[in-house]
């Protein structure tokens, strides 16, 4: 019998409702998708993911979303990715899911996720707690590269609190320890925020250029006019430094700078402030489908390189 379960994009869903699809996918494509953990929560969730490959020994990617709790379109838009590598028809995609193995996390705060559903809609950090005023740290503050040199608070009631020290949240230093895990062949980490529509690559911890700054940029700003066919929504492409704000302890900075991941990118989703973090589900489905098309640009690329 297939599982069934109630999914889809027309609205937003709990983490609860979200594993619960993960787990159909695992029964709905065996040998295709199977189930990871990228880590455990202060509450003692797990970070639930699934793999997607197609054959051994392609280079891989990875998808993260909702590290930060409030920003509902990321999980959305990731497993709006996931579904289209999964089901799509069109041969460009069907290339593109057999050519990397898919790391796919929708949900890396999953403490937090859960806090908006029940309590604030606007939590973004962690759920830890850190002193006896205040919880929770800025998991993309936490991660041990550059810790704390920029754009990051040591007020434990700051929502851009990096905690206590580099990976002192159990998710970025269980996850990180697990992307360690599988980073010898991962060439893509592609990560998603909300809002502002921009388009960003490491660094954010300083405004010195990465390496590859040049192809980054290049890169990013052909995947941002791809990005912009549907629906003509605007984004603007540079290093996060750059673009948004000098900010270190980020996901990326680390995967780029530890792990030496070439093509890593961020994505500030929409919209640019009308209704910021509470953008309405009625927009999910152009929001994923525009940000798939600058995806797609992003991994042919990594592919051919
Ligand atoms: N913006 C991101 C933030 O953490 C960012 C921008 C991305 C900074 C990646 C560093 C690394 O502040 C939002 N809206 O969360
Ligand atoms: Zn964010």
């Amino acid at each position: 019998v297939r599982p069934t379960v109630d999914f889809g994009w027309t609205d937003y869903y709990t983490l609860d409702e979200i594993y619960a699809w993960l787990d159909f996918l695992n029964e709905t494509y065996p040998g295709v998708v199977t189930p990871i953990v990228g880590g455990e929560s202060y509450e003692g969730r797990q970070i639930h993911g699934v793999k997607v490959s197609h054959r051994a020994g392609n280079p891989s990617v990875v998808l993260e979303g909702g590290i930060h709790a409030r920003e509902w379109i990321s999980p959305a838009t990731v497993t709006y990715i996931l579904n289209k590598l999964l089901t799509s028809q069109d041969p460009v995609m069907q290339d593109l899911v057999q050519s990397f193995d898919y790391y796919v996390f929708p949900v890396v705060n999953p403490d937090g996720y859960v806090y908006t559903h029940t309590t604030d809609r606007t939590w973004r950090k962690t759920r830890s707690l850190s002193n006896n005023l205040c919880y929770g740290a800025d998991p993309n503050r936490n991660w041990d590269f550059h810790w704390k040199e920029a754009g990051a608070s040591s007020s434990p009631c700051s929502d851009s609190y990096a905690g206590e020290s580099p990976f002192s949240e159990i998710e970025t230093r269980s996850l990180g320890r697990y992307l360690d895990d599988i980073s010898d062949n991962l060439v893509g980490y592609l990560d998603f925020h909300s809002y502002s529509q921009l388009l960003m690559f490491p660094y954010g911890h300083t405004h010195e250029h990465v390496s590859n700054y040049d192809e980054l940029l290049a890169v990013g700003l052909d995947a941002a006019a791809a990005l912009a066919l549907n629906n003509g929504t605007h984004y603007d492409v540079g290093s996060i430094y750059d673009a948004i704000y000098p900010a270190s302890g980020g996901s990326i900075d680390w995967v780029r700078g530890v792990l030496d991941t070439p093509y890593t990118y961020v994505w500030e989703l929409r919209d640019t402030g009308r209704y910021g973090f509470l953008l309405p589900a009625s927009q999910i489905i152009d929001t994923a489908e525009e940000t798939l098309n600058s995806a797609v640009v992003i991994l042919q690329h990594a592919k051919g390189r």
